[in-house]
């Protein structure tokens, strides 16, 4: 059997700004659920995004920089590190032709932010600054092993039913996050603090966010969960 092509969008290479960039992680965590990746480079003219789309069967948005604020109404943080312009404006573009197709989505990290702002949201700009009950820290501090924390799951969604458990523990790699939740938007797990990590939006077929990275744990089970997902929801009968 064929197995479903499933599109990565990608990042720019921050030295060498001629050139592309996605962690290998992504395709192969997508391999490994059964999919076939595909990558979309992101400089192109807008008007050819539905014959990507045509050549698809789903999509994950990927990790990268900061949106523009602009997006929700606020202006630039100091800590924020920007995102190349044209691959935002191609991601909003491309998230509305999948969406308008009800496409099957997963969103990781930037994808997430992609996925609840694309919905009307906001995010908070930078959480180390965010006043907040038992604060927990969310970014990668160097020289250190990579942090993680626990994640409440609400198992009767449809992310969180293959997640598996009312608890998981992830990697954490952001220092932005959900601040509004965009509209349609289920909540489907949240760290210890109260941040936002997961939610779905359920009358879709698949339209399922992490602010994690679980293409970087795809060897447990549960971090797999979302790619097989994903490409179970792709497809085509
Ligand atoms: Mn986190």
């Amino acid at each position: 059997m064929k197995r479903p092509v499933i599109g990565l969008t990608t990042d720019y290479n921050d030295e060498k700004q001629d050139r592309y960039l996605s962690t290998m992680s992504y395709a192969a965590a997508i391999e490994k659920a059964g999919g076939l990746p595909v990558l979309l480079p992101y400089a192109i003219d807008q008007t050819l995004i539905p014959q990507y789309v045509d050549l698809l069967d789903g999509i994950c948005f990927s990790g990268g920089d900061d949106m523009n604020p602009v997006r929700y109404g606020e202006e630039w943080h100091p800590k924020v590190r920007r995102m190349d312009p044209r691959r935002e404006a191609f991601e909003f573009a491309l998230i509305a032709e999948v969406e308008k197709r009800r496409m099957p989505a997963l969103g990781v990290c930037f994808g997430s932010q992609l996925m609840n702002v694309y919905r009307g949201g906001s995010l908070t700009q930078f959480l180390p600054e965010h006043a907040r009950e038992s604060a927990i820290e969310h970014r990668r501090i160097p020289d250190q092993e990579p942090t993680r924390h626990p994640v409440k799951v609400d198992t009767s969604t449809q992310l969180g039913k293959v997640l598996g458990a009312s608890e998981i523990s992830v990697n954490t790699y952001h220092k932005q996050g959900v601040n509004k939740l965009g509209k349609g938007l289920r909540i489907v797990a949240t760290a210890p603090d109260g941040v936002i990590e997961s939610f779905e939006d359920p009358t879709l077929p698949l339209f399922a966010a992490v602010q994690w990275h679980p293409e970087r744990l795809f060897e447990e089970r549960e971090h797999l969960a979302p790619f097989k997902l994903l490409v179970e929801k792709s497809k085509n009968d």
